[in-house]
């Protein structure tokens, strides 16, 4: 069977190299996941980026999923030995314990400098994640004005660009970077609906009716919405109902705006993985 969604490999390539490039000069990096998906937003070769550098790992989007969820993953994380910094980077949630877990391991580095007799220089820190997690948005937060263009469809920050922050401070912010093949496409089509795959082909269609049986699955009220009880039928079947009612049968349409529905958190706070 070819595969449900699929990218072009070549500019995700050239990305990936001008990050191996820059990570030499890195300290710490920033792990930016989707918190309405942690497991699929994760980059299988993060860990080789991080490799002797300080990693901090953000959740984004934390106003997407419930306080409840929040909760759960923070356990489970705390059992995994990780921290994770909850964030919401277009209200500025969470950013200023963010700011200075940074500025921590930017101490630590000059510590390390000083010992060996070198000068002190601003952290360099590293802001990774797929597309259109809130990379951009992060960094402007951090920094507490738009330096950096942040918008909401995959795909705005198009090169490496350094940003300083403060003194003690300078972000590099990153393209998103997707692994050139994915395996598990359960993972892709959970990126695709959450809007975290730029550049990649995928047929809307597709994507929405497996968003409403997953949707139905988490117990999300879609008659509330869509005025139609999901009566255990096809996720399609019932995108074909919602556009008869409502899009003068363009399931095309219907499906976009399910997605699109979702994505601005009109169906409530949904999380699509759980720890
Ligand atoms: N609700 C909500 N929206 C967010 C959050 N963080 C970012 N956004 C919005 O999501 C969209 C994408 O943000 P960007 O900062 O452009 O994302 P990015 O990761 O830099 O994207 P690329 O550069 O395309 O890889 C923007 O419209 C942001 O305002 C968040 O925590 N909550
Ligand atoms: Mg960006």
């Amino acid at each position: 069977m070819a595969p449900l969604i699929s990218w072009y490999p070549g500019h995700i390539a050239k990305a990936e190299k001008a990050l191996r490039e820059q990570l030499k000069r890195v300290d710490v990096v920033l792990e930016v996941r989707d918190a309405r998906i942690p497991f699929a937003s994760s980059h299988p070769k993060i860990a080789t980026w991080v490799e002797g550098k300080s990693h901090l790992l953000v959740m984004n989007r934390v106003d997407a999923i419930s306080p409840d969820v929040q909760a759960q993953w923070k356990r489970w994380f705390k059992q995994q030995d990780q921290t994770i910094y909850f964030t919401d980077a277009q209200a500025g949630q969470g950013t200023q314990s963010l700011l200075k877990a940074a500025q921590v391991a930017g101490e630590q580095v000059n510590a390390r400098r000083h010992s060996r007799g070198m000068l002190p220089r601003p952290v360099r820190a590293v802001v990774i994640g797929f597309p259109n997690v809130g990379k951009s948005a992060l960094i402007n937060r951090l920094l507490k004005k738009r330096a950096a263009e942040s918008s909401n469809r995959p795909g705005v920050t198009r090169q490496l660009r350094w940003i300083r922050i403060s003194d003690q401070i300078e972000l590099l912010d990153t393209p998103g970077i997707l692994p050139p093949l994915m395996n598990d496409q359960s993972a892709a089509l959970k990126l695709a609906i959450c809007d975290d795959i730029g550049g990649a082909a995928y047929d809307n269609l597709v994507v929405a009716a497996a968003a409403i049986e997953q949707f139905d699955d988490l117990g999300v009220r879609l008659i509330d919405r869509y005025g139609l009880v999901f009566d255990h039928e096809s996720g399609m079947d019932y995108i074909i109902e919602v556009s008869e009612k409502k899009f003068n049968g363009d399931s095309e349409r219907a499906a976009r705006s399910i997605l699109q529905d979702f994505r601005k958190g009109k169906l409530g706070q949904i999380s699509l993985e759980l720890p």
